[in-house]
């Protein structure tokens, strides 16, 4: 076990729920956070509630704590005032704590939709320039920076992962592009907790689609090798989703449906 105590934050939300189990495996203790109850500890775990914005709460969570899977917050577009307290305030809480505590490497669950104005036609890396899509992969965007700062000034190691779509399965035609299976998601996540060094680095989080708009090759020192391939999806995919309107935003850019998703009213 190469942690003596790991901390898991969003540990209640879907992509929590499957880290939980596969966490424990790699160290002593996990503790495990989310806003509301969720249940009790399991054997070689301890949990600690902390709202994002409680500063005082965010510092008590991170002390005696080696690493951090930050996978709480806001996953998904919302009114402003939620992402400002979960995504905004709730990463400078985390990042502040880690800085008090001496905790030297989180890694970060970014989001595809920092770069989600990018065609589906256009392969990018990680080092282009950020095209968020909303309100939601603006505040990733500021987490990556966020991450950046705590590096360059303190020292404190990042990894940055933009996943694309993490589910048992793709959903639909996007996601046969964005696709990350739970068993990568484990890979990457164990990849960049234990990379020797790591500085703060951005890569996407995708399996080995066949289809794929993004180039992790500025990544390679992170070791990550993905063994899944959406491909094996594909027929039943078109079959459920035959016809596409190539006029759609949701079509034509990487972010689908969120770039046209928001709180954004009419005047
Ligand atoms: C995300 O960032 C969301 O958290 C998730 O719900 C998915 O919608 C995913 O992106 C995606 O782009 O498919």
């Amino acid at each position: 076990r190469r942690f003596g105590r790991l901390l898991l934050t969003g540990a209640d939300g879907n992509l929590g729920r499957e880290l939980r189990p596969r966490l424990r495996r790699h160290c002593q203790t996990l503790r495990l956070s989310h806003r509301q109850e969720f249940g009790p500890a399991e054997p070689g775990e301890e949990i600690v509630l902390a709202h994002l914005e409680n500063k005082a709460a965010m510092a008590e969570l991170l002390e005696g704590v080696d690493a951090v899977v930050h996978m709480g917050g806001v996953s998904t577009e919302q009114p402003w005032e939620p992402i400002l307290a979960s995504n905004i305030v709730g990463a400078y809480n985390l990042y502040e704590a880690a800085r008090r505590n001496r905790v030297r490497r989180i890694v970060f669950a970014s989001s595809n939709h920092v770069t989600g104005f990018y065609r589906q036609r256009e392969v990018i890396r990680p080092t282009d320039p950020v095209r968020p899509d909303g309100l939601y992969g603006l505040s990733k965007a500021f987490g990556e920076n966020l991450a950046q700062l705590y590096f360059d000034r303190f020292g404190i190691e990042t990894v940055s992962l933009r996943i694309g779509s993490s589910y048992a399965e793709p959903k639909d035609r996007r996601m046969l592009a964005t696709w990350l299976s739970f068993d990568d998601l484990e890979r990457l996540v164990v990849a960049a907790l234990t990379a020797p060094v790591v500085g703060h680095t951005v890569m996407y989080g995708v399996s080995d689609n066949a289809t794929c708009w993004w180039d992790n090759t500025p990544a390679r020192h992170i070791g990550y090798r993905p063994q899944h391939d959406s491909e094996v999806f594909r027929a039943a995919v078109e079959a459920r989703q035959p016809h596409l309107d190539r006029d759609d935003p949701a079509v034509q850019y990487q972010g689908g449906a969120f770039v046209r998703t928001g709180p954004f009213e009419e005047d």
